[in-house]
């Protein structure tokens, strides 16, 4: 006969796994028998968008940050205003600024062609962001799936959780950690930044009124970007100044060289040790890079995901159902 404490062990394991049920359900194989043909789907999709224009991949890239760090990874920012629906778009961090919509559009059709109605549009930005890492030359990983899509949106969350390229290393670290994220995983993650372009709205602070910056750098990046703030505001300038669509370690190489782009990407290094030594560690391998990285994306996708009946299968990424 069970003891009294066996039986009192086992209801709380019961319930723990209960109230525990919202995190550790996704799985690498969680569409291998309703969507089989998933990656072999949404691969090609992924690859034709990014010849046609190689920014593509770091844009769908950012899109899945910017999906994780508001409400979790539930698609939300892939919602489209209406008039009595406010999306995470025109939040200060994506407006006029995130893209890549229409690529998530056309793997959807795909994917919905392949399996109708079991896809979600919030798995699909998982994998079509690994995919974009790939075949920009970056590291190669499972994808977690069985997220959900939500069913709302949040724009003052976005404002608030997404941090400004304006950030401190210590703002940095604090909204990262208030996602479940480590300052290594923020280091790493930030390495995204070795794809992709911002605007000069967003440098314009660091390449006039920083100290921290290589001369001939801030120099060449004021020539298409004027201090005067609204003029220029949309010109374009590589993150990593090397090799903007390349996936390596470059963009660690112009941090010690004090060329980064970004206030934010130049906190990474000499402010503080203990992230002066990830950068290094990064520059000395890549493959500590892409191993550090790849624990970063797995760890970013955990976050509150929507998964068993919460949520829905969207029929159109950018609206509810
Ligand atoms: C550490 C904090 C971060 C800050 C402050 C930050 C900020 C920014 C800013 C300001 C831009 C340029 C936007 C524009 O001017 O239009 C940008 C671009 C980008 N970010 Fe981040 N970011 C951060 C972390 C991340 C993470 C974690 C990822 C992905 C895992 C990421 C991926 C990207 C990519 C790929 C681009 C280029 C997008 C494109 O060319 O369309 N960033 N980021
Ligand atoms: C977003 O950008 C548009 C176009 O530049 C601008 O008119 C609008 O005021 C911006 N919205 C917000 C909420 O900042
Ligand atoms: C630089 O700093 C000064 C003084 O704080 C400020 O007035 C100015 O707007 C800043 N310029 C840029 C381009 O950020
Ligand atoms: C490598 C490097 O340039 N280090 C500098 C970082 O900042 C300190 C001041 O805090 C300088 O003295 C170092 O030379």
């Amino acid at each position: 006969m069970a003891s009294s404490s066996t039986v009192f062990a086992s209801a709380a394991l019961v319930l723990l796994l209960l109230l525990g049920g919202t995190s550790a359900q996704l799985s690498t194989s969680f569409y291998s028998s309703s969507c089989p043909k998933l990656f072999s789907t949404v691969k090609p999709v992924v690859q034709s968008a990014i010849s046609k224009e190689k920014r593509l991949g770091a844009s769908v890239l950012r899109l899945f940050f910017h999906d994780c760090f508001v409400l979790g990874c539930d698609g939300s920012v892939l919602l489209d205003d209406t008039p009595t629906f406010t999306g995470e778009k025109t939040a200060k961090p994506n407006n006029n600024s995130i893209r890549g919509f229409e690529v998530i559009d056309q793997i959807k059709t795909a994917v919905e062609k392949a399996c109708p109605g079991v896809v979600s549009c919030a798995d699909i930005l998982a994998v079509a962001a690994r995919d974009s890492v790939v075949i920009l030359g970056g590291p190669n990983w499972d994808v977690k799936l069985g997220r959900r899509d939500s069913r709302r949106a949040s724009i003052s969350k976005a404002n608030k959780q997404i941090p400004p390229p304006t950030s401190s290393l210590s703002n940095l670290i604090s909204k990262f950690s208030a996602k479940g994220l480590s300052t290594k995983d923020m280091v790493a993650l930030s390495g995204s930044h070795t794809i992709g372009l911002a605007r000069c709205t967003s440098f314009r602070g660091h390449i006039y009124n920083d100290t921290n910056i290589d001369a001939s750098f801030a120099k060449k990046r004021q020539a298409n970007c004027p201090s005067a703030s609204g003029s220029g505001d949309n010109n374009l300038a590589p993150l990593d100044l090397q090799t903007p669509t390349a996936f390596d370690n470059n963009y660690y190489k112009n941090l010690v060289r004090f060329k980064g782009l970004l206030h934010s990407d130049q906190q990474l290094y000499n402010v503080s040790d203990s992230t002066d030594s990830l950068v290094k560690a990064y520059i000395s391998s890549t493959g500590t890079f892409f191993s550090d990285f790849v624990s970063g994306m797995i760890k970013m996708g955990d976050i509150k995901p929507l998964t068993g009946s919460n949520g829905e299968i969207r029929k159109n990424c950018r609206k509810i159902n």
